[in-house]
């Protein structure tokens, strides 16, 4: 099922990848086989039902519970978690590439604080047209407000661990992303901005935007954010 095994001779240069996971374990062994060398996984499993934490460790992940349910609280519990100075965070469902990731961290590493994906959907990548409209308008926002230069509300993020954990974000739910540019923003901190490619997810159901329930608290987590 797996053909991703840990890389010891990566030493000093090994990055963290959260991966918040729910329900998840259709899609993480490909995700997980996509991880660059040096690229360490560390899934955040919360409230899971399908065997999720198990197909992690099966594939070499490192596996941490978070009993407080939501997407914030896991990516936090995640960044806690890790021990490396940079840290990527990742959707666990198959829809992003892990192989995009060094990018972002070139870009962390040549003096970015926070580095963030704009998500490109592939053809048929099944997108909700409400989900895009919303992430359009709000991205309009953080530009307009917040004079951010992006154009997604960075779903795919990466940061030197210290710097994302020193903005102390507050949200533990879909807000989290958020949050994070809003007070990288306050705080003057160099965000930048690359596309990446966005595919529909490999296995299992959405937990956010997929479904008229996920979106109605997505919207309310946002507006709490920017109002
Ligand atoms: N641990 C954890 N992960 C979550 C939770 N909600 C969403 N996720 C994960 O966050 C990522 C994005 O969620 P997803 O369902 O794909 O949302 P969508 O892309 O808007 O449809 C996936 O890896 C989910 O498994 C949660 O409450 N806890
Ligand atoms: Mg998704």
């Amino acid at each position: 099922m797996c053909d991703w095994r840990v890389d010891p001779a990566a030493g000093e240069n090994r990055v963290t990848v959260v991966i918040p996971c729910r329900n998840e374990s259709g899609s993480l062994p490909g995700v997980l086989a996509a991880m660059p060398d040096g690229y360490r996984a560390l899934v955040v499993d919360n409230g899971s039902a399908d065997g999720t934490a198990d197909v992690a460790r099966e594939c070499g992940a490192e596996v941490v519970y978070e009993p407080e349910p939501g997407y914030g609280s896991a990516v936090h519990a995640g960044v806690l978690a890790a021990r490396t100075p940079i840290v990527c965070v990742l959707d666990g469902d198959g829809s992003l590439d892990p192989g995009e990731l060094p990018e972002l961290v070139r870009l962390v590493r040549a003096g970015a604080d926070l580095a963030v994906g704009r998500r490109r959907p592939a053809p048929h990548a099944g997108w909700p047209v409400h989900a895009r409209l919303g992430n359009t308008l709000i991205a309009r926002r953080l530009r307009r407000r917040y004079g951010l230069d992006v154009h997604d509300i960075g779903a795919v993020r990466v940061c030197r661990r210290e710097r994302l954990l020193a903005l102390g974000v507050t949200d533990r739910r879909s807000g989290y992303p958020l949050e994070v540019l809003v007070r990288a923003a306050q705080a003057g901190l160099r965000v930048e901005e690359r596309d990446v490619t966005y595919r529909p997810r490999t296995a299992g159901s959405s937990k956010v935007s997929g479904s008229v329930a996920g979106s109605v608290r997505a919207v309310r987590d946002f507006w709490k954010v920017l109002t």
